[in-house]
């Protein structure tokens, strides 16, 4: 399953998938403080990198949660991994929301400092962090779109969804925006 929509010069992409198989630049990791590994996707990118992944994380002293780092790709087909943690969602938490967004424009922010055109999300915090997807999708898609669209620097945006119905709420939300926002159309 694909969806696509273009804004300026920029492809936002919905797919249903799994993150460490992307042929994109850079992937997005969704990982803890600690940056030294999880289950979820941070397990999975953890397994598919190698050890060589967490050998780098351990010189980095972790990250707040909103914030991102960079680290090589290792035996990944991107050629770099950027970890971000969001935050553990709480209902009515307004701090939630905002350092979800942040963690959405830090990711963007690193990108483009190191040139990257291409990047590859997924549903952070959508999973151990508990966040309604409904709810993450709109943050997730609000924020990526809305820098997109200002830098111009990249040429892709994927949001890589594990299962058909994160897909589905993606997907509708990226339509509901579609129908809003005169620049965003569906391709
Ligand atoms: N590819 C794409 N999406 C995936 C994959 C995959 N291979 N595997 C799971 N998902 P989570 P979080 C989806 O729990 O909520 C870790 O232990 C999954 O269905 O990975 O940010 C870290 O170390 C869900 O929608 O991340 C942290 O401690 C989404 O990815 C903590 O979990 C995110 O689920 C972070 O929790």
């Amino acid at each position: 399953m694909v969806m696509r929509a273009s804004i300026n010069s920029t492809t936002i992409e919905l797919v249903q998938g799994d993150i460490t198989r992307q042929d994109t630049e850079a992937i997005v990791n969704a990982a803890n403080t600690s940056l030294l590994g999880g289950g979820g996707v941070d397990g999975a990118i953890h397994h598919a990198a190698g050890p060589g992944l967490l050998a780098e994380t351990r010189t980095l002293g972790g990250c707040n949660t909103g914030d991102a780092r960079l680290t090589g790709g290792h035996n990944l087909q991107a050629r770099y991994i950027i970890h971000a943690v969001g935050p553990v969602y709480r209902p009515d938490d307004v701090e939630a929301a905002r350092l979800l967004a942040s963690a959405y424009r830090r990711r963007l922010e690193l990108a483009v400092e190191h040139g990257i055109k291409s990047i590859a999300f997924p549903a952070i915090s959508t999973g151990v962090y508990g966040y309604p997807l409904d709810e993450a999708a709109e943050i997730a898609l609000e924020t990526v779109i809305s820098l997109v669209a200002q830098s111009r620097d990249i040429g892709l945006a994927r949001f890589v969804l594990f299962d058909a119905r994160a897909f589905d709420v993606y997907s509708r939300t990226l339509s509901a925006m579609a129908d809003k926002k005169e620049d965003l159309r569906l391709l």
